[in-house]
């Protein structure tokens, strides 16, 4: 039997690494698209590198979309590329324009061009909700978007929703609430949590600031949420989901936890940075998955408190590993061996900083 092949864009980033090996393990071929980078930022999918074809393109370029399509055949497509950071999206309003909205629209146009019975599954986001109506939040909550990453992923849930309705594309959009793992990209504030506390349990930093330690969040597994992303494609129609766990922490709650993982009381170590407030902030978020509970019969098997000690104990195990690494090259350093023997404290403290930090 011929082989289902699917095509990832955003495949190095934390979704596309787990969408990829479930793909994988469920017997597909699987493409990733990878945009042209002058370094490769391959860590999260180095243990599929074999497994996987990677294959260049973009999605601010309709022509190298046109031709991937044409070239692999794909018979899914899992749109997860996008600038995906709130706080860069108030900074690159128009680029995140540019990849999160109409990055959807240039791959719609693809597929409707080469092949429309290609399967679509666009990553829209539970930010559209924004300055929420109700709560919890289900797919017919009114969309009330407050950051540009938000307004670009409500154009890409629309431009989805239309090209289902106009040219009876199999296109979903799957409404997903925050979701973490070990692999999140450390500006989101779960990792820069789970860092935080494993810097500090190994003596490498003293303090963790953090912004708005109120806001509320429906935080689950990553790897739970891509299992959600590949049954929206197997459905005998294509309709949108909301996908979350129905439980909602703040900031805080998620912070308290991580210390106390780590033997720590949160107190000691957290300071506020007024920096990271956010120009409009999500207050308050929590979802309402009962229709793919009922539809796709997908739930959440991590829970909040599995999640937060997951993500704890890996950055413990990666810098705990880093500094063995680093010892054991200990004094052939030349700047490690500076740092040792420097006459000056000052100049000594300063280059241990700088070493630790890297
Ligand atoms: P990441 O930020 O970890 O990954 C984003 C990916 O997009 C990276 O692979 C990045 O590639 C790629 N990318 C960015 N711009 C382009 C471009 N112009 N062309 C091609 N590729 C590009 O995001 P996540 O894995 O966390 O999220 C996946 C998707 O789901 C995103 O669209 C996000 O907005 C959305 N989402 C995420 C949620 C979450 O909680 N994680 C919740 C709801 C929605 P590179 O490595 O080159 O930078
Ligand atoms: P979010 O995730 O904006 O919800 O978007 P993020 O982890 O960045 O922020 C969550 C909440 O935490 C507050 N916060 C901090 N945030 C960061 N990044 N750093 C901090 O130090 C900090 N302190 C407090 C924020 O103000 C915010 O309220 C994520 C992304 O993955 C999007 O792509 C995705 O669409 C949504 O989740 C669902």
């Amino acid at each position: 039997m011929k082989k289902r092949t699917a095509l990832i864009t955003g495949i190095t980033g934390q979704d596309g690494s787990y969408l990829a090996e479930l793909l994988f393990e469920k017997g597909y071929r699987v493409f990733g698209m990878v945009r042209r980078s002058s370094t490769e930022t391959f860590e999260r999918i180095a243990h599929l590198i074999g497994h996987i074809e990677l294959v260049q393109g973009d999605l601010l370029d309709q022509l190298s979309l046109i031709n991937l399509l044409r070239q692999i055949r794909p018979r899914e497509v899992y749109n997860l590329a996008s600038q995906s950071f709130v706080p860069t999206s108030f900074e690159q309003p128009v680029l995140t324009g540019e990849f999160t909205a109409l990055g959807v629209t240039r791959m719609l146009e693809a597929i409707k061009l080469v092949d429309r019975s290609i399967r679509f599954y666009q990553a829209s986001s539970s930010e559209m909700f924004g300055q929420v109506s109700e709560s919890p939040q289900n797919e017919k909550t009114p969309f009330y978007p407050r950051n540009p990453y938000a307004v670009a992923k409500l154009y890409g849930h629309w431009i989805t929703v239309n090209y289902r309705e106009s040219y009876g594309i199999f296109a979903v959009s799957g409404i997903l609430f925050n979701h973490e793992s070990p692999r999140r990209g450390k500006e989101f504030v779960t990792r820069r949590i789970s860092d935080g506390v494993a810097r500090i349990k190994l003596g490498l930093a003293k303090k963790l600031a953090l912004g708005n330690l109120e806001a509320k969040r429906d935080w689950g597994f990553a790897g739970d949420y891509t299992q959600a992303m590949w049954l929206m494609l197997q459905q005998k129609r294509p309709r949108d989901f909301v996908i979350a766990t129905g439980q909602t922490h703040s900031v805080r709650e998620f912070a308290a936890l991580a210390f106390k993982t780590a033997g720590l009381h949160w107190r000691r170590y957290v300071v506020e940075d007024r920096t990271l407030f956010r120009p409009a902030e999500v207050h308050l978020l929590c979802g309402d998955a009962s229709k793919a509970r009922r539809v796709l019969g997908w739930k959440p098997k991590v829970s909040f408190e599995e999640l937060v000690k997951m993500m704890v104990e890996a950055d413990l195990e990666r810098l705990r590993h880093c500094e063995s690494r680093r010892s054991a090259a200990g004094r052939s350093n030349p700047v490690s061996e500076i740092a040792f023997r420097h006459p000056k404290r000052r100049t000594r403290r300063a280059l241990w900083r700088a070493l630790r930090s890297q």
